[in-house]
């Protein structure tokens, strides 16, 4: 405990309350990254054993760019990859994860979704700036992601990038998109996040961000678990996979761990 907090620290806590994101460098590492790793690429390849509740979506290859190894499939998108197996499971309940959460967003916390976003070799990114709201609308905006990178992530090669302290409000969208108006989004303070395989990003509901394109040769992989405060009633109408879930009360976090990771 750190005043009260389960994983962070006082400064990482005031950080995210003042920017709207979190980077923790190296919250996976060692044995457990490896681990992940392992089980991540048996998701990607071994897709046909999977329960039909959840969804793979794949890329065409991009001319130049072969797959590769790691992702040979080019699996570019899942949702719902929480019912893969006991590991993923694990994974979005992961208790230093969790309490990340509930320092983030509050003690009674809940699951939202849970879904892949990969930038296979030669990925271009075209959904632009944007606030995950419109996406997921609930009755206060006490909702946030956490991005695992799972490759080194850099500009160019995948990055995310955020605009630091724009979670403050919810902004206009395009007519019939839930994307922001691109040339009102000050570009000018956007903050790379340059990840390294085993890092998390926090960000929150409101945060204006987007996907970086994938001009490398590797498939640059993430997994993306969203939470929210149990307050924060779906207005959404949110079927994914183990939406509502609890996770904790009162900062007692309530899942066991399924697996030895
Ligand atoms: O993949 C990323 O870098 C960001 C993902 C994203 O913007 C989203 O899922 O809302």
């Amino acid at each position: 405990m750190n005043d009260g907090l389960l994983t962070l620290s006082r400064e990482q806590k005031s950080f995210f309350d003042d920017h709207g994101f979190l980077h923790l460098p190296g919250f996976y590492s060692g044995q457990q990254l490896q681990r992940l790793r392992d089980e991540y690429h048996q998701l990607v390849t071994h897709t046909d054993e999977r329960p039909a509740n959840l969804s793979y979506s794949y890329m065409d290859p991009a001319e130049g760019y072969p797959p590769d190894d790691y992702n040979p499939k080019n699996v570019v998108g899942m949702m719902d990859q929480v019912m893969a197996s006991d590991f993923w499971i694990d994974h979005f309940t992961e208790p230093r994860l969790v309490g990340a959460m509930v320092d983030c967003l509050g003690q009674d916390l809940d699951f939202h979704n849970g879904k892949v976003r990969n930038k296979p070799p030669g990925f271009e990114s075209t959904q632009g700036w944007h606030q995950d709201w419109p996406y997921e609308l609930h009755s206060k905006p006490e909702l946030a992601a956490a991005i695992t990178y799972l490759d080194p992530t850099d500009f160019e090669a995948g990055a995310t990038e955020v605009i630091p302290q724009s979670h403050l409000a919810a902004l206009p969208t395009e007519e019939d998109k839930s994307t922001l108006i691109q040339q009102d989004v000050d570009e000018s303070k956007a903050v790379v996040c340059k990840a390294d395989a085993g890092d998390v990003v926090v960000i929150h509901v409101l945060a204006v961000h987007r996907a970086g394109h994938n001009f490398t040769e590797r498939s640059r992989n993430a997994i993306i678990n969203e939470y929210k405060s149990a307050g924060a009633i779906d207005k959404w109408n949110n079927r994914c996979a183990l939406a509502g879930m609890p996770l904790a009360r009162g900062g007692r976090q309530l899942m066991p761990r399924l697996t030895d990771w």
